[in-house]
């Protein structure tokens, strides 16, 4: 009697841990973490292309644009520096700096020193850098004082609003960057942690990549009132420029998420701004008014216009760049990075996979 209760034990407890250990390996399985999903079965990785790593390949028709104020001379000397001992002393992209105001002569002779590249400087017209007139001004300015009132971001700026208008529709239209087809945005202040031995244009070039980024994050509601309503009437109107294929599930969680590329770092194709779909999109926001009647930054812009027009083959994540722009960074968590040398940042100040980053989720698109 006792034996047979033994024995049923016995069998009973081996079917349990059977059946135990089946669901765990089946889990894991099915539910493999969408960041080594995406790692394993989407990602390009630039550090398996040799030929990327050349020496003496040409240099692809790209540039490297900042927009400046003079005052901002010394961060961005720093910034330079970084960038380029980290990357462009190796391949020397031309830089072009613009600015609303005319460049010092200070400002030219500090940044020429700086690199080896070519350096030029531009002003930026005046029809792109100010007010559309189908702005009524003194709403504008109602606007500001009450945005400033609510002690939104920059919500009391007029030159925020005029620099956000600027980087959503015109610098691709700067004469001096007409004859480029991609580009690298810089800013001053921010900063470079792992060497880059290769050439991104290159890479975004040979791999038909549209757009690359690092850091990923929510916007401010109160800056984008009436954003997606006035993008969801432009793709009423527009359907035939959105393919079937597409990022909105990316953005679009009944209303936008806030989700977008933090476009301080951008490397892209130019031509992609430039095409009559991102240009119709454009003028469409332009006319609803929000670059001045609310606080629309060009970072939502550019990305909800990515989401509609491109699949995700056509966006890369460029984990391999770490790069801070306060408060936040992108510092690649793969042992590797850190164990060659090559990097100087903090994994766990990653920001990839915390709150308020949307990385998690393109992982998981
Ligand atoms: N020439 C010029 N450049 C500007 C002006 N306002 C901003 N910029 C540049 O536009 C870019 C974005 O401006 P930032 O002040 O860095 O705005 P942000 O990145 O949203 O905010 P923080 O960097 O966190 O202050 C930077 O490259 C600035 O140098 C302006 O009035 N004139
Ligand atoms: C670059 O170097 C590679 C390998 O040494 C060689 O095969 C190739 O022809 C070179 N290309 C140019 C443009 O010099
Ligand atoms: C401009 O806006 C102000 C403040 O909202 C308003 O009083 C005025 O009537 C508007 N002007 C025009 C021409 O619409
Ligand atoms: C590159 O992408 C464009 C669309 O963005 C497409 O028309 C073209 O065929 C692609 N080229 C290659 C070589 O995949
Ligand atoms: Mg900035």
């Amino acid at each position: 009697m006792r034996n047979q209760r033994k024995a049923y034990l016995i069998i009973i407890s081996s079917v349990f841990f059977t059946v135990l250990l089946y669901s765990i390996v089946l889990f894991n399985q099915v539910f493999i973490p969408n960041r080594q999903r995406f790692f394993e079965h989407q990602y390009i990785d630039p550090m398996k292309d040799t030929s990327l790593f050349l020496k003496n390949v040409t240099r692809v028709n790209a540039v490297i644009i900042v927009l400046v104020r003079n005052k901002e001379i010394h961060e961005l000397r720093k910034t330079m520096r970084y960038f380029e001992d980290r990357w462009n002393k190796k391949y020397n992209y031309p830089y072009v700096f613009l600015n609303n105001e005319e460049f010092t002569q200070e400002f030219k002779d500090l940044t020429k020193r700086i690199t080896h590249s070519e350096t030029y400087y531009g002003l930026i017209p005046k029809e792109m850098w100010d007010y559309p007139p189908w702005i009524n001004q003194t709403k504008a300015a109602d606007v500001r004082k009450e945005m400033e009132d609510k002690k939104i971001l920059y919500g009391g700026s007029e030159s925020y609003r005029h620099m956000c208008r600027f980087n959503s529709g015109f610098f691709f239209r700067h004469e001096l960057i007409q004859k480029y087809d991609y580009y690298w945005r810089l800013e001053p202040g921010v900063d470079f942690m792992c060497d880059i031995d290769y050439d991104p244009f290159r890479f975004i070039q040979k791999n038909n990549i549209t757009y690359g980024f690092t850091i990923s994050l929510l916007e401010l509601q109160d800056t984008i009132p009436t954003l997606w309503e006035t993008v969801k009437m432009f793709m009423n109107e527009y359907h035939h420029y959105i393919p079937r294929k597409n990022l909105i599930r990316f953005i679009d969680n009944i209303n936008y998420n806030g989700c977008h590329f933090w476009s301080n770092f951008e490397i892209g194709d130019l031509n992609f701004w430039r095409s009559e779909r991102y240009l119709k999109f454009f003028d469409y926001l332009d006319r609803a008014g929000g670059f001045y009647y609310e606080r629309w930054g060009d970072a939502p812009v550019h990305s909800i216009a990515l989401a509609m027009f491109l699949e995700k083959s056509k966006i890369h994540f460029f984990n391999d760049i770490a790069y801070m722009h306060p408060p936040f960074q992108h510092c690649p968590i793969e042992k590797w990075f850190h164990e060659s040398g090559k990097c100087h940042c903090n994994p766990d100040k990653n920001f990839d996979s915390t709150f308020g980053s949307c990385t998690e989720a393109w992982f998981a698109l």
